[in-house]
């Protein structure tokens, strides 16, 4: 654009284009501080609760981390997740779901804001906010969060089971399934450095121990040594016990995740699954080699990322009073 004559108000239209274009692609209304104005403490109580839980149940990191990240994957980041159904036809009813935890802590967190400033903080900014203070309490980078979602009022279990991405599902998928949501494959192999912290069910991968073609045998891209310690812990048909993902560093956010996927010792066929595209591999060889120099940062710009699925902004949607209920 020629900007010789009326120079000002050219360079103001450059400038609004520059600031609103990538908005109305990606953050749809979303901004950094959004409460600013109407709940300026908003942010702190959040952490100031998330501090407290902490002390007490540190073990609630990883699935207050893996809530927003289920959220954001069936119909977008509107606290979908949260809702309860009187006939157990919710999201949190679907299999997948029977591993989250946390649920009483977002109730906490919502509690805290709703006496500060009564329907203000949406709580699918909550989740947002809390998968951030998981990572800072686990010792990751801090990041900004966008913020200015709105909460929906739709929360179907059939979607859950057909959204949420399996364990057991291989680099062609992953990669689509991303993509499908706005995410590259850099995201996908960054968010999966998620599994850094917090610990899994041994039904999320005991086909890869016991029965991976229906013949009673093992994996053969998992480590040997790695499925005798996993058949140790986990018996077969086991519902119950869980094994940590990133073995002696459950509770840290570092890169040990990505020292484990070459070694053949990623938990799901997912973890695996990241040697077999040349851009996830050179990803995690770089991490490895460098000993993580970007994945610190690069967490925090997935989760920015992660956070602008299919988000309601303006006035659509609402605020929910009570995160497990539509007002
Ligand atoms: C790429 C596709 C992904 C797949 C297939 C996947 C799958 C799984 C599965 C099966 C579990 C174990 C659940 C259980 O049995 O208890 C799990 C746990 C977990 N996932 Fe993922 N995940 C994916 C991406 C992500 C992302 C993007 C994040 C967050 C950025 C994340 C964070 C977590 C965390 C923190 C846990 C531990 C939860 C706990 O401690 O209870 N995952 N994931
Ligand atoms: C990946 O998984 C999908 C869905 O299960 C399947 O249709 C596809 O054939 C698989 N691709 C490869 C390369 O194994
Ligand atoms: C392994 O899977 C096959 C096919 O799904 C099933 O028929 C068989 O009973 C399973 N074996 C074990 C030991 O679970
Ligand atoms: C859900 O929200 C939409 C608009 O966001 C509204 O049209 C609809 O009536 C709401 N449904 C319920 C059950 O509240
Ligand atoms: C937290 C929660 O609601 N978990 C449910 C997940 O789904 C199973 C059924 O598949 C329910 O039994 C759990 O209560």
């Amino acid at each position: 654009m020629a900007c010789s004559k009326l120079f000002l108000s050219c360079l103001l239209v450059q400038l609004t284009f520059l600031f609103l274009v990538p908005e109305v692609a990606h953050g749809q209304g979303l901004k950094v501080g959004f409460y600013q104005k109407a709940c300026p403490n908003a942010e702190a109580i959040v952490k100031g609760v998330i501090h407290e839980v902490m002390s007490v149940a540190p073990s609630l990191s990883g699935p207050l981390l893996r809530m927003h990240f289920h959220d954001c994957f069936v119909r977008g980041c509107e606290g979908s997740v949260l809702l309860n159904s009187p006939t157990n036809q919710a999201e949190k009813n679907a299999i997948p779901n029977q591993s989250l935890r946390g649920f009483q802590t977002i109730d906490r967190v919502k509690t805290a804001l709703e006496k500060a400033c009564p329907g203000i903080v949406s709580c699918a900014d909550i989740l947002a906010l809390v998968a951030r203070d998981m990572v800072v309490a686990t010792g990751g980078f801090s990041y900004d969060v966008e913020t200015g979602r709105r909460d929906g009022n739709v929360s179907i279990m059939n979607e859950a089971l057909n959204d949420l991405i399996p364990p057991t599902a291989n680099i062609t998928t992953l990669k689509a399934d991303f993509a499908k949501r706005g995410l590259s494959v850099k995201d996908l192999v960054v968010l999966s450095g998620g599994h850094t912290i917090g610990t899994s069910h041994c039904s999320s991968f005991s086909n890869r121990v016991y029965n991976f073609t229906g013949k009673g045998d093992a994996d053969p891209t998992l480590d040997s040594n790695y499925i005798a310690r996993l058949k140790l812990r986990c018996k077969p048909n086991d519902q119950t016990t869980l094994v940590e993902m990133d073995p002696g560093s459950v509770r840290t956010f570092d890169v040990k995740y990505f020292d484990l996927i070459p070694k053949r010792r990623g938990l799901f066929t997912s973890d695996s699954a990241l040697l077999d595209d040349s851009e996830t591999k050179a990803y995690i060889d770089l991490q490895i080699k460098t000993g993580g120099s970007t994945f610190f940062k690069d967490f925090g710009e997935s989760m920015v990322n992660m956070g602008r699925i299919g988000v309601l902004t303006g006035t659509a949607g609402e605020v929910r009073k009570v995160c497990s209920k539509v007002n």
